[in-house]
């Protein structure tokens, strides 16, 4: 099939619920309202951010996305039995890809494909390319913010099941409260007869955790100051990029990496018509990566009325991936 159809098709099926600028700056002025301020982590992923972030995933470092694609890799079997034939692929953002389509390739006759992202570029780039390589499975992308409910396009063919795709431990970014109301809202699209497949990054030795987040490269920082370059062009703000610097701790008590944007010295940030006052030193959280247990993922999913009935590790028992169906 020729690369003009499929996109033509892709684009003519897409569901189009972008966030408005507006969400966006009201999301920025509530954040740094908050003591301490924050910066919401899903405006990381403009067209900028999304390549740094594949960027990162190439770094010696982020272990994540290299040992989850081995793992799914060695395990495909495996998992696609345990999900069965004839599904409706969800997936809760998309990546480069390369995890779909060894999903899609693993399962037995999937019927369509719905990726839900934010970032358009992302969503249409891995559509079209998955149009190519699939021409049996029915490409029904939805740009949205995931973390709010939307509705599901209808496949021409019927789906015995409906599989939610959740690689890359993106869950970890959301605090255990929004994890659950994203678990929950998960469970709503998959209804009774569904399930849902999630990559979770495991708690294992601080150093090589924080390693991950801190490239020697400085790649990730670059992609953690990005988000004020997004934000000084696409709302109405002043944020200095040279007076902030990444800093990304694992807190061990709270088995979660913590990514602040440090303020250089004390400055005023402007935003429409509020100003925003940091003192030098002050730290503006930006991001958190969530790191589990067997029992700690557990007790989450329980929580949104999930359980887990399929597990599996790569073998230094870094990161997992977790089969889940309504409890
Ligand atoms: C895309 C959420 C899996 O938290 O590890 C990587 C994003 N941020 N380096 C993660 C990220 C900084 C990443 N996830």
């Amino acid at each position: 099939m020729n690369a003009a159809i499929v996109r033509a098709r892709a684009q003519a099926a897409l569901t189009d619920l972008r966030p408005q600028p507006d969400d966006i700056a009201s999301d920025a002025i509530a954040g740094l309202s908050r003591t301490p301020k924050t910066l919401p982590s899903k405006y990381f992923y403009d067209a900028e951010g999304s390549r740094l972030f594949e960027a990162i995933t190439r770094q010696p470092e982020y272990y994540l996305t290299r040992v989850e694609l081995a793992l799914m890799e060695a395990q495909m079997p495996s998992i696609a039995q345990a999900i069965g034939d004839g599904v409706h692929v969800v997936e809760f953002g998309s990546g480069s890809g390369r995890k779909t389509e060894l999903l899609l390739e693993g399962l037995a006759a999937p019927v369509a494909y719905t990726p839900i992202e934010i970032s358009r570029t992302a969503l249409m780039d891995s559509v079209t390319r998955l149009g190519q390589n699939f021409p049996d499975v029915q490409m029904l992308p939805v740009c949205a913010d995931f973390t709010r409910p939307v509705p599901l396009p209808r496949a021409e063919r019927r789906a015995h099941r409906t599989l939610v795709f959740f690689p890359g431990s993106t869950l970890g970014n959301f605090s255990d409260e929004e994890a659950v109301r994203l678990l929950r809202s998960m469970r709503g699209t998959m209804g009774d007869a569904g399930c849902a497949l999630i990559g979770i990054d495991l708690d294992k030795d601080p150093a090589i955790i924080e390693a991950a987040y801190n490239d020697a490269a400085g790649v990730t920082a670059a992609f953690t100051v990005n988000l004020l370059t997004r934000l000084n062009r696409e709302i109405d703000s002043d944020f200095d990029t040279d007076g902030f610097r990444h800093r990304a701790l694992y807190a061990r008590d709270r088995m979660r990496i913590e990514t602040s944007l440090v303020s250089e010295q004390a400055q005023s940030v402007r935003i429409g018509d509020h100003a925003f006052d940091f003192a030098a030193g002050e730290a503006m959280h930006v991001e958190i990566s969530q790191k589990y247990t067997d029992a700690s993922f557990s007790a989450l999913a329980a929580k949104a009325g999930l359980r887990v009935t399929h597990g599996w590790n790569d073998d230094g028992d870094s990161f997992g991936v977790r089969l889940l169906q309504p409890a």
